[in-house]
């Protein structure tokens, strides 16, 4: 039986999932990708899992699509097969928070695939990069997308049109990344601060998280009005009058996650 291109683990309420192809440095093949969203649905569908990481190596994060799968593909079945959209739409789907941890290469789908993460914690050897300029094509999950967002138009265009990768400082001074930690320090930073989201309300961190992605999608005055809606929603829950009870009563709040 062939090796799985993924590797997953539990650290109390946290589902860990590793990519795991280090001989195609976590290239994202048919295979890989078929296996990382069948075990993300796995975890958000898991009551006992509050929050996600994904991670890879300490060498490699994911050096992007399988350059030699996609090499064989023609426009018309790359086209018909809506090639590699699964990844997004899969990840989109996802209630649960999921933090990226990057250490070493995020190339090309790979750097799509730390940014399609809610929260990004790297190494400090990461290195980000869209590369695809260099192969004759463009990023094709998301790249042109949310890099200008999470960059600026400027940086990003630098990025898409030379090829040039960022380090992990840079990716921190440019708000890619939410914290740089040591190689071997930074999963477990991350799995502390994934613990720390699971000791909250569960619906309450699932709309938090809605809210702060519509924010992508909509206009500001859209926006405000979905965060107002979801805001009078955390009215009804046992949970909103738990936190506020347990504050005025000067006591640790007991979550029923309803
Ligand atoms: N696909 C398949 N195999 C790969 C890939 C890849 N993306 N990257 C590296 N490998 C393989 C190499 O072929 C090599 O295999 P072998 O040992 O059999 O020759 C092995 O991994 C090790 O690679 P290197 O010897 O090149 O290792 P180095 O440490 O010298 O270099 C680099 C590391 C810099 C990461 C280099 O491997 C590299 O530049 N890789 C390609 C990075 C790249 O261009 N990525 C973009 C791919 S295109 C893309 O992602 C399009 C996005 C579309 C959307 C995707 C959504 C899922």
């Amino acid at each position: 039986m062939s090796e799985s291109t993924i590797l997953v683990e539990r650290a109390e309420k946290v589902g860990i999932i590793r990519l795991n192809r280090p001989k195609a440095l976590n290239a994202l093949s048919a295979t890989l990708i078929e296996e990382l969203l069948k075990a993300l649905k796995a975890f958000d569908q898991d009551a006992g899992i509050a929050a996600i990481i994904l991670t890879g190596t300490e060498r490699v994060f994911c050096a992007g699509a399988d350059i030699k799968e996609q090499k064989e593909l023609s426009f018309v079945r790359a086209y018909n097969t809506d090639y590699l959209k699964n990844l997004n739409d899969g990840l989109f789907a996802v209630h649960k928070p999921v933090i990226g941890v990057v250490n070493g290469y995020a190339l090309g789908g790979g750097c799509e695939l730390a940014m399609m993460c809610d929260i990004l914690y790297a190494g400090e050897n990461a290195v980000f990069g869209q590369p695809e300029i260099k192969l004759g094509t463009i990023p094709g999950a998301g790249g042109t997308q949310r890099l200008i967002r999470a960059i600026g138009k400027s940086k990003a265009m630098h990025m898409i049109l030379t090829g040039e990768t960022i380090n992990a400082a840079e990716a921190e001074a440019s708000g890619l990344v939410a914290k740089i930690l040591p190689v071997d320090k930074v999963l477990g930073a991350a799995i502390e601060t994934a613990q720390k989201i699971a000791s909250f309300s569960a619906p309450v961190v699932a709309m938090a998280k809605e809210a702060v992605n519509e924010a992508e999608e909509l206009g500001l005055k859209s926006g405000l009005h979905f965060e107002s809606r979801l805001y009078h929603s955390c009215f009804g829950l046992t949970d909103h009058a738990e936190g506020f009870g347990a504050f005025l009563a000067k006591r640790d709040p007991q979550w029923v996650n309803e």
